[in-house]
């Protein structure tokens, strides 16, 4: 298999910490693949015609995306039981999916500051964002704190990964100071052997 990839991209990151976790790395070659909505750079385009990474191409030259998916998959290839049964499931898709929206928010910041020019650049869809991004972690401290001391699965390792990207770009915006249990998790999480070996460049 081959991993289109980026150091900094935390949806890649999502899908290296499932194959740590799975026990998958090594079945997987890694190629560096990472582009922007402006310029597609060394991204697939003709595995994913979205020209964004993850994107895999299995042994038989097939493509699939995003993370999502992708996690999906390993999960299913190395029956790692990353997907709960039952109505925790649907917990783990739901939390998987407000990580996902997390960093969604998250990179659209990035995006408007790193790219857009300065005289076009809009601040009130940046606060926008982050008042998503600023709900979120406040519904997951409220609510997800019994669910995150349960067993590993998908909805964990997409937040880790949401909680590390923040760190990496939005760190001045200081996400753990009104949400002491979340940072508690987040340390005891991010020492996983999975996190740190798939710890992001710094910014
Ligand atoms: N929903 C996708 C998001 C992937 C994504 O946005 N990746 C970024 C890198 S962090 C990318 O490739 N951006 C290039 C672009 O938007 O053209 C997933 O979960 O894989």
């Amino acid at each position: 298999m081959t991993l289109y990839f980026s150091h900094t991209s935390p949806y890649v990151r999502k899908v290296m910490v499932l194959a740590h976790e799975a026990g998958l790395v090594e079945q997987m070659e890694i190629v560096i693949g990472s582009g922007t909505p402006l310029e597609s750079g060394g991204a697939p385009i003709e595995a994913n015609p979205l020209g964004k990474v993850p994107t895999l191409a299995r042994a038989d030259g097939s493509a699939i995306y995003d993370s999502r998916v992708i996690c999906q998959y390993l999960d299913a290839r190395a029956s790692a039981g990353l997907y709960p049964d039952g109505q925790r499931r649907w917990d783990a898709l739901t939390l998987e999916a407000t990580a996902d929206g997390i960093l969604d928010a998250a990179l659209l910041m990035v995006y408007e500051t790193r790219l857009r020019p300065e005289d076009i650049r809009f601040a009130p869809f940046v606060e926008g964002q982050w008042e998503k991004i600023d709900r979120a972690l406040d519904v997951i401290e409220a609510r997800w704190m019994a669910y995150l001391a349960g067993p590993l699965c998908i909805g964990q390792i997409a937040l880790g990964c949401a909680l590390g990207y923040l760190d990496l770009r939005h760190a001045p915006r200081d996400w753990r100071a009104t949400r002491p249990a979340l940072a508690q998790w987040d340390a005891r999480f991010a020492a996983r052997e999975s996190m740190r070996a798939t710890q992001p460049p710094a910014a």
